[in-house]
């Protein structure tokens, strides 16, 4: 009996992958057919897979090309595989020639033709989604590159006050038009402009029918936050906080260890976000340290801990008390049986590291936590110690489009931020910004 093997994602399979199988099929008595596993993907690069794992497997098997199924997960898995299998010949699609070449170490390797004229990719991008950015601040250009990446969204406008600070790859894009008359060309937009003007900037594109990722905070207060996510869900779009740190793979693994029991009862969530930054040049006072650091750090609080805090005690180093322009805020949180706290500084440089620290043991995630790919589980017998490592392309934005892009193929927000979490972010603001129970001091 001759043993095929072959190997895919088959991501909304059509006939280009059919063909294969049929091919592959033809080469031997006994096909098996490898389905990549979603973390596999990911780390391939393959970001955005629309399909389940089950579904695609299910697609797979409903050809009834494939004798047995199985799932790739790891680099090299192919290796392992042919030699378990006892496999003859592996076979893949000719888009793919030369990459397997040293396959034939340990089986016949064939490149079988390729189907012209469809692919996985091309079927997302059948319905892609037009995608408007308003802002004019410098990290823009390095959001636009990794929403490129993603496929079903494509950026078709730029509404911004100033082009200054884009690279000129930008400038084509940008439209001089009224806000609303922007919105009209695209169908969702992502929102990067001074956090003052989220909640009007928000609630016209929503009213609209358009869907919004803003960058957090994306309110100033709880009740208009609340009153967005009502209006989002009332129009049947997705309204989505931009937190990169929320995609990365390495942080939601540590989140699940810490939910699980890894390192027992969590007592203490401490945070720290820090950035160097001229402010005279950078001028932008609207970002201060709170606004620029204060959602991403108080994310594992809120996320861990939950949002039914007791009482909070806020410290405020101003940098410019006239512009509200705070380089330096501490928080402390005290939850039922648990503390946090958060260092943020804009123009002040501290370690920015996150601790998670529990009855069994402690999470340690080194800096800058908040873009990590690493982190350890550590004990008191250092030789259980745990490290993890997971890889992180784009410091999670391009994870983050598509997080935005499956919520509206599915019309359900899948963000890993959910509303509750959006809220508290924008209470803490609120009283910030009431000056509701926090201390001052002048750095
Ligand atoms: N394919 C094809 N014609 C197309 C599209 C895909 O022949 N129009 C083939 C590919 O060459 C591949 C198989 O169908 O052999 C599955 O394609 P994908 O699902 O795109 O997955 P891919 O990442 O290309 O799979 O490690 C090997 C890879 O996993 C190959």
């Amino acid at each position: 009996m001759v043993k095929v093997i072959t190997y895919g994602t088959f991501d909304l399979l059509h006939f280009g992958h059919i063909n294969l199988l049929k091919k592959a099929k033809e080469l031997g008595d006994y096909l098996i057919v490898g389905v990549t596993a979603d973390d596999f993907d990911v780390r391939r690069g393959k970001l955005s897979v629309s399909q389940t794992l089950v579904d695609r497997v299910q697609a797979v098997k409903a050809t009834g090309l494939a004798d047995e199924i199985i799932i790739e997960e790891y680099e090299g898995q192919k290796i392992d595989d042919i030699k378990k299998y006892g496999v003859d010949i592996f076979t893949v699609g000719s888009d793919w020639v030369g990459k397997f070449d040293y396959l034939n170490e340990f089986c016949k390797v064939i490149y079988l033709p390729r189907t012209d004229g469809i692919s996985s990719t091309e079927e997302r991008n059948v319905n892609s989604i037009k995608v408007g950015i308003v802002g004019e601040a410098s990290y823009i250009n390095k959001y636009y590159k990794e929403c490129a990446l993603v496929n079903g969204l494509t950026v078709t406008g730029i509404h911004a006050k100033s082009t200054s600070k884009f690279d000129k790859e930008l400038l084509p894009l940008v439209k001089n038009c009224s806000y609303e008359a922007f919105l009209e060309g695209v169908d969702a937009v992502y929102i990067a402009t001074q956090p003052r003007y989220h909640y009007e900037q928000i609630k016209l594109a929503i009213a609209k029918g358009k869907h919004v990722l803003c960058e957090s905070p994306i309110s100033i207060t709880k009740q208009s936050c609340e009153e967005l996510f009502e209006l989002a869900k009332s129009k049947g779009c997705v309204l989505m906080e931009s937190i990169k740190t929320a995609h990365s793979v390495a942080y939601n693994r540590l989140l699940l260890l810490t939910k699980m029991g890894e390192i027992g009862k969590v007592v203490s969530v401490d945070a720290t976000c820090t950035s160097l930054i001229n402010i005279e040049d950078h001028g932008d006072y609207d970002w201060n340290s709170l606004y620029e650091w204060g959602p991403t750090a108080m994310l594992p609080v809120f996320q861990i801990l939950g949002s039914n805090y007791k009482s909070k005690n806020v410290i405020v180093g101003y940098l410019d008390k006239e512009k509200n322009f705070d380089g330096f805020t501490k928080i402390s949180f005290l939850y039922d049986g648990a503390v946090a706290s958060i260092k943020v500084g804009k123009g002040i440089k501290s370690e920015g590291e996150l601790v998670i620290s529990g009855t069994k043991g402690y999470v340690y995630v080194p800096a800058p936590w908040w873009k990590t790919d690493y982190f350890e589980i550590r004990y008191e017998d250092s030789t259980k110690n745990k490290r993890f490592f997971y890889q992180l392309e784009g410091e999670g934005i391009r994870h983050q489009f598509v997080s935005f892009a499956k919520s509206i193929a599915l019309n359900r927000n899948i963000s890993y931020i959910s509303a509750e979490t959006s809220m508290s972010i924008a209470k803490v603001c609120e009283d910030f910004n009431d000056k509701n129970g926090i201390e001052t001091i002048e750095l």
